[in-house]
């Protein structure tokens, strides 16, 4: 532990951005609160990154009220002090059009996205209150910024990510809190792989023809925001591959 260094608390940090963002966050000497709910990954993540800083993980579903709250009720003293919330836990869960949208994959889409980020937020933000500092940054979407077919509810998850970062930054203003809202493109991840419900066929065809964006791209973005001097906060960030021009207009060259 070592008390000149930032602590970050990562949801979703077992796979894709989170775990990028955890990467970059370990080589700019950033102490690591890593969260997900596949805890293989938490050891396997804390192994590797523990060698570049510090870390501990928590295993929780970021849905789940009470365990949310006793996970980070659980944080030893020295590690309470959460100087930067990523709010990256999330999927989209099937593509169907609404009329025939399955209503599981509806409040799973619901809980992670909105209700999980809102209870996170919940349990962090008051210490944040307290100390009149923190950086929180939520991982939107381009869909959350204009609808696509067949997006429907995961694009409604993303829009109340949009607004729930708007009315953070308004309600945080008096404590000198920075909130962040970061909307990537197309990224390839375990994204599609959870979408399509472990078809990795169809899912590898979501980014082929085109470059998508990486991970590490969006870990990138998300290192530059938590990074400008104190009276810079970036409030808002849309990051699309440079063939995408939006959900639906890729320029695909093969
Ligand atoms: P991945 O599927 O690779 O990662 C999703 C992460 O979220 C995993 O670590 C998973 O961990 C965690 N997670 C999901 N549901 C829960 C839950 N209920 N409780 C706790 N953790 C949960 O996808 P991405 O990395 O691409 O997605 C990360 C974020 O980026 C999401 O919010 C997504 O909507 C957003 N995004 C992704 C884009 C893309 O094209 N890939 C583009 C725009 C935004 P575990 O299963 O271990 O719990
Ligand atoms: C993920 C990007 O376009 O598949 O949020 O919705 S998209």
């Amino acid at each position: 532990m070592n008390s000149n260094k930032k602590i970050a608390l990562i949801t979703g940090a077992t796979s894709g951005i989170g775990r990028a963002i955890a990467d970059i966050f370990a080589k700019n000497n950033i102490q690591l609160i890593l969260c997900g709910r596949r805890e293989e990954r938490l050891a396997e993540a804390q192994a590797t990154l523990g060698k570049e800083t510090e870390v501990i993980t928590l295993q929780f579903d970021v849905s789940d009220k009470i365990g949310v709250q006793n996970a980070i009720n659980s944080l030893p003293e020295n590690w309470k002090n959460i100087d930067i919330l990523v709010n990256n836990a999330g999927n989209a869960h099937g593509f169907s059009p609404i009329q025939e949208g399955n209503l599981d994959d509806w409040d799973a889409m619901l809980a992670s996205n909105v209700t999980g980020l809102l209870y996170v937020s919940r349990a962090i933000m008051p210490n944040m209150v307290e100390r009149k500092a923190g950086h929180i940054i939520n991982i939107g979407s381009i869909a959350g910024k204009a609808a696509y077919p067949n997006g429907n509810v995961y694009c409604a998850t993303k829009a109340a990510v949009d607004t729930l970062t708007q009315s953070m930054r308004l309600d945080l203003n008096p404590y000198s809190i920075k909130v962040t809202a970061i909307h990537p493109g197309a990224a390839e991840t375990e994204f599609s792989v959870v979408r399509f419900k472990g078809d990795t066929e169809r899912a590898k065809k979501a980014y082929l023809g085109y470059t998508p964006l990486c991970a590490n791209d969006v870990a990138e973005a998300v290192l530059f925001v938590v990074t400008r001097p104190a009276h810079v906060c970036i409030s808002d960030m849309v990051i699309y591959p440079t063939a995408q021009a939006s959900a639906t207009i890729v320029n695909k060259t093969n």
